[in-house]
Order: C-alpha cells, then structure tokens, then sequence
C-alpha cells in the first residue's frame, strides 16, 4: 500500500496560502492510497494553470502538456496502455476553454478517464482574467464593470448531455466526500468527470469558501436518484442559494476501447522500443 509521505511531491508548492487547490491535492492523495494499486498503474495528466500544477506535488507519473490539450493526450496514454488509470488535472480555463471540444467529444466517446477539474471561476495563473466558468459580473481586467457579460458554462450539464457516464461535482472544502468521488470516478469504466468547486483566494472575491460553505449541500443526503438523467440534468442547472454536491449521474455504457476492436498485441507497452526508429522520427521533427 502507498503511504502518504511517498507520495510527498519533490517540488515546491508555489500555490497562494489558502488556495482550495491543497484541498484537492490532499483529496487526491488519499483517493490514491484508497485505491490501492501499484503506483505504475496511475498517470496523472495536466495542462496549463495553477490547476495543472498539481501533477508536480505529487510523487507519480505524470504528463504536463499544452494548454487545453491534456484530454488528447491522456486519450492517447489510456488507448495505447488501458490497464492504466489515467487521471486528468485540469482547470476551467484549461478545460472548459481551451480544452473544451476535447472535452465534449470524450464524453460522447466515453473515454475511459477521470476528469477532475479545478473549477475556481477565474483564470489564476495568469492573474485573474474572467474564464468560461466566471460568474456573469464577475469584474476583472479583462472583463471591466459590469463586468463579464455572459453566463458560466455548466460543465456538469454539458458532461451529462454530451455522454460522460460519471458526473459529479465536488467541494474542495468537504474533503471526505470529494475522496470518495474520486475513487469512484478512477474506478468508473469510461468517462467520468468530477467538477471540484476551488476558491481562487488570490483573485476570485465572489466564489469564497464562506460563499460555498454556507451554500453546499449533499445529493446523496437528499436522496437524489444518481440513475435518472433528466433528473440529473435538472439539478445540474441548480446554483443559488443552494449548490448540489455529490453524484448527478452514473451509468454502464461501452467505453471507447471497448468499440475499438484493437488486436491483442496493439499495446505499445509491450512493444519493445525500436530505438533508431524514435531517433529517425525526432530527427524528422527537428529538421
Ligand atoms: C496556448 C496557450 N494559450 C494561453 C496560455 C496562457 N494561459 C496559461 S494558464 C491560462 C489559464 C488557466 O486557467 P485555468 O485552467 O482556469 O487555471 P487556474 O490557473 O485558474 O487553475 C492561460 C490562458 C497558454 N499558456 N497557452
Ligand atoms: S492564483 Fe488562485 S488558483 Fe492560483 S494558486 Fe493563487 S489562489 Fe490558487
Ligand atoms: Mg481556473
């Protein structure tokens, strides 16, 4: 079994003092040892932000690619090793701007991955910008008063219309109940998505923990039925003085690989690397 301090990242942490991404990061690391599998069998895949950083504080395999790009990528890891479990970090402006057709299109293709996305209402990296989960008047540098002039994307409503077969969201505050959501989202055959609520405390002055905590409420509390999609659907549209948190919607459906067809010996993990064949294509690449 893993323990906790193995899975001590080695770099700094360079996230402002309480940012809800150390609640994700903490979640993410006990979700890890709950599953209790072999550190080889987990990759952890990211793109651009402070979001996508936490591929970095935590000692596993792991991927930092492009902006927006980490669906594609970690499509590619899980296809050509599926017994992989392949873990995306993103965030709301990574994920559901950038990212977002691949976004969408691994739903309907019910990739089989976990998406966790880093959901903060604000592109904090690069210092505060609106992002497509911004709040309409949420006022920044780029969206001066009034403010931004549209609605946030609903990346749960979308997840569940586009065909992810694993939907939930997540409080990076209520850190049992995010675990639990994780472990099932890893375990889940095909697409799963959990959107975690994270307080940008830096830039974002209306999503605060004081703004969620008196705000969240359990789904599984309430007995919502996770196996009914018109339901989920409709508590997805749900944020006002009250925000659902928990399971909207789980179903078995065939995943991608499952449709595939791929011959037996498709893996590439157990190829063996044609060395001067990776060297002619780098070459190419450079030239
Ligand atoms: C192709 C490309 N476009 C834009 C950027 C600049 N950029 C870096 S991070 C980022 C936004 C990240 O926002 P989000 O995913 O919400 O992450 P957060 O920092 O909020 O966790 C942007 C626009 C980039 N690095 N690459
Ligand atoms: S800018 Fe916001 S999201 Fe980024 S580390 Fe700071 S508090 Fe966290
Ligand atoms: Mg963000």
């Amino acid at each position: 079994m893993i323990t906790v301090e193995e899975l001590e990242g080695k770099q700094a942490i360079t996230w402002c003092t309480g940012c809800g991404n150390f609640g994700i990061l903490a979640a993410l690391k006990k979700a890890v040892i709950e599953l209790d599998v072999p550190r080889h069998e987990i990759l952890l895949v990211s793109g651009i932000g402070c979001s996508s950083k936490a591929p970095h504080y935590i000692n596993l395999n792991m991927f930092h690619t492009l902006h927006g790009r980490a669906i594609p990528v970690a499509t590619g890891a899980h296809l050509v090793n599926p017994d992989l479990k392949v873990i995306v970090n993103t965030g709301d402006g990574d994920g559901l701007g950038e990212g977002f057709s691949h976004y969408i299109h691994a739903a309907r293709r019910n990739v089989n991955l976990a998406v966790f996305i880093h959901n903060n209402g604000v592109m904090g990296l690069t210092k505060g910008q609106f992002s497509p989960a911004a709040q309409r008047g949420y006022v920044s540098i780029t969206s001066p008063p009034p403010g931004a002039p549209m609605w946030p994307i609903n990346p749960v409503a979308l997840a569940i219309a586009g065909g992810a077969t694993y939907v939930a969201r997540g409080f990076s505050g209520n850190q049992k109940d995010l675990v639990t959501l994780m472990v099932e989202a890893v375990q889940h055959r095909g697409f799963a998505v959990v959107d975690i609520l994270q307080p940008c405390q830096t830039w974002n002055r209306k999503l605060t923990w004081k703004f969620y905590n008196e705000r969240a409420y359990s789904l599984q509390e309430e007995g919502h039925d996770p196996t009914n999609k018109m339901l989920a659907l409709e508590k997805s549209f749900e944020f006002g003085d009250r925000i659902p948190v928990g399971l909207f919607y789980r179903s078995k459906l065939p995943d991608l690989a499952s449709g595939l067809a791929l011959p037996k010996d498709s893996r590439l993990r157990d190829h063996e690397t044609d060395r001067a064949l990776l060297q002619q294509v780098v070459n190419d690449l450079i030239l």
